[in-house]
């Protein structure tokens, strides 16, 4: 089969991956080399399968080099958690190994997983056992393959919303890799000599030729930003019962500075299909992007570039192809918002679930507002589970009324009791960014809280503090955080500096664009104030900033990805 393949052509990732026998590569050594904290370059890659990245503390970066000492290398260990449920059990698992191996605090992500961050290589297998020990793995959390499955995260707990969290395990178990590998490695499960006997049906021996995102939605809450995902579907109710999904494909956010070919785009819908038909239009729509993905370059490697390569209307009819059947015509939906509904809410079976707000999705014990240690103690004693959002966000969900006093009583007593937000605060995201992120030009998580301090002074002098407005900051354009669908975007250009892009909209459904470049905290502050004055001042009844925005002409809508510029 290689003989076949001219490499030449393809980008060293493909080789790599081919002739990692089924994502092996040299990580056995390399996790038995004694002499550096680091693994081997290609095992930088072929780790990302199994879900963590190599990473340095970019803070001690300086100093360690001044010194001549080898990088803090460590690793961010990253957990699959379909739909975002976890139990109690496994919630104190992960508390507990934050502790123990890693960096003393939760990451929760934009796509309902779990993060550890700053676990030594000398750590990493005792790490993924005890993880795998609650049944929870890391498997295709990270690399070229479908990437944790997003699911609705309902605090309302209805019958639909299980049916979607189900289907979202489903489908995360069907597009997994089926190498061996990793159990092998950190698992120590039995070796298959040479791997041979390994076969990915669904992939083949080189994986896709990028990352691939699917998440399920279901209206009128866009809380997956579905229009953000390689693939996504949409549920279509009538009275109450889920009848079918609309199909969505070719969203992305990343984008990369001085490169225009390179975009964010939001997913098209190319039609619909019964429920018993998704895993089936997931397997094809992946087998497309497979067999037509951009192999050469991964800039331009996702499934959107392969759809405005091709065109939609070549992908709807290759997609037939693949499925032998065709997608019925697409249905009509609505959202009504993106992000997260926060506080407590009455399930259909009475239970209440709680929406609490993380922060930058970090749960951590700081200055008195101990989310860790009582969140620790509410899983150890309150009957219920948590969902993570997909907005970093946490849902503690399905208590009894007893349950509701319970965990009320023991935020309070960690300091940590849901306060009143402004609603530009609970409709913030920021990305890692530094100081682990090895691609961050600027802060993001660390900053954003103080800067939306400061807008929200503006805010508070308009009388704005409860609108809500979506804001979110990334530290690079790859776009983690997807702000490239907030009203308010901020994408970091060097240290101290953004962009402000704006006119994204509250439902998650358009593209933002750029307003100003390179800003400085007191340059962002200086170009917002008079927009928000003028919003304050003359917004229509119910007009969202974003909408707003562009009615009174401050950006052009950003009509399709292709258009966007930094
Ligand atoms: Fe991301 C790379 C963190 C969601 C687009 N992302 C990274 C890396 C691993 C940096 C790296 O490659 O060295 C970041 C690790 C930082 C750290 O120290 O933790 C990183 N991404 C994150 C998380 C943790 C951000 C967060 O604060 O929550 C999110 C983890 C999600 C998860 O659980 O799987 C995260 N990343 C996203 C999203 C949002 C989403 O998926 O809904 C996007 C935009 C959507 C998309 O993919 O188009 C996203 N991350 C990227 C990209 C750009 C991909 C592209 O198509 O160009 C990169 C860079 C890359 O792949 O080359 C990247
Ligand atoms: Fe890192 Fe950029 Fe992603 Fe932020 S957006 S976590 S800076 S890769």
């Amino acid at each position: 089969m290689s003989d076949t393949i001219d490499w030449s052509k393809l980008s060293e990732m493909e080789k790599l991956k081919h002739d990692s026998n089924y994502l092996r590569g040299t990580l056995v050594g390399s996790l038995a080399n004694p002499i550096t904290g680091a693994i081997a370059d290609g095992d930088t890659q072929i780790s990302k399968f199994h879900g963590m990245y190599q990473q340095q503390d970019r803070d001690l970066e300086k100093e360690r080099k001044r010194q001549k000492l080898e990088p803090a290398f460590s690793f961010l260990i990253r957990v699959r958690i379909p739909g975002g449920k976890v139990s109690p059990k496994q919630w104190l698992q992960m508390d507990g190994l934050a502790d123990t191996y890693a960096n003393h605090t939760l990451k929760l992500t934009t796509r309902q997983a779990f993060q550890l961050h700053g676990v030594v290589k000398w750590y990493l297998k005792k790490t993924l056992q005890k993880i795998n020990d609650v049944l929870l793995d890391t498997i295709a959390a990270c690399g070229d393959v479908n990437r944790n499955v997003m699911s609705h995260a309902n605090p309302a707990e209805s019958a639909a919303h299980k049916e979607l969290a189900d289907l979202a395990r489903q489908i995360s178990e069907h597009l997994l890799p089926k190498t061996t590998a990793y159990h092998e490695i950190w698992l120590d499960k039995q070796l298959i000599a040479g791997g041979e006997k390994d076969h990915e049906p669904i992939y083949g021996g080189r994986y896709l030729p990028r990352k691939f995102k699917l998440a399920l939605a279901l209206p009128p809450y866009n809380d997956t930003d579905v229009f953000s995902q390689d693939l996504a579907f949409i549920a279509i109710q009538e009275k109450e019962k889920i009848v079918g999904y609309n199909v969505l494909v070719g969203g992305g956010m990343g984008s990369t500075f001085g490169m225009p070919e390179t975009y964010p785009r939001l997913g098209n819908v190319l039609g619909s299909c019964k429920p018993e038909q998704v895993i089936d239009v997931a397997e094809k729509v992946l087998l497309v992007q497979r067999d037509y993905g951009d192999r050469s370059n991964r800039k331009h490697a996702r499934l959107k570039y392969t759809i405005d390569n091709r065109g939609i209307d070549w992908f709807k009819n290759e997609l037939n192809n693949y499925l032998g059947w065709k997608l019925e015509p697409e249905r009509e939906f609505q959202f009504i918002r993106n992000g997260d509904r926060l506080g407590w809410i009455k399930g259909e079976d009475g239970q209440w679930s709680l929406t609490l707000f993380v922060e930058g999705g970090r749960v951590r014990d700081q200055n008195g507002h101990n989310l860790k240690s009582a969140l620790r103690e509410i899983a150890g004693s309150v009957n219920c589970y948590f969902i993570l959002t997909g907005n970093q966000n946490l849902i503690i969900a399905n208590t009894g009324e007893e349950g509701k006093k319970e965990v009320n009583a023991l935020l309070k007593k960690h300091g940590a009791s849901p306060s009143v937000l402004s609603g530009l605060r609970q409709n913030s995201i920021a990305c890692v960014a530094l100081n682990t992120c090895g691609l961050a030009f600027a802060e993001a998580e660390r900053y954003l809280p103080d800067l939306v301090s400061k807008v929200e002074n503006i805010l508070d002098r308009l009388n704005l503090r409860k609108q809500e407005i979506v804001i979110r900051m990334t530290g690079c354009p790859n776009g983690c955080g997807r702000p490239y669908l907030a009203e308010i975007g901020f994408i970091g250009k060097a240290p101290g500096k953004y962009n402000l892009y704006l006119g994204g909209n509250f439902i998650g459904t358009r593209l933002n664009t750029l307003y100003k470049e390179t800003l400085s905290e007191e340059e962002i502050l200086r170009e917002l104030e008079p927009i928000l004055t003028d919003y304050a001042g003359n917004r229509l009844k119910d007009e969202y900033f974003g909408d707003f925005v562009i009615r009174k002409g401050y950006v052009k809508e950003t009509k399709q990805g292709r258009d966007f510029r930094h």
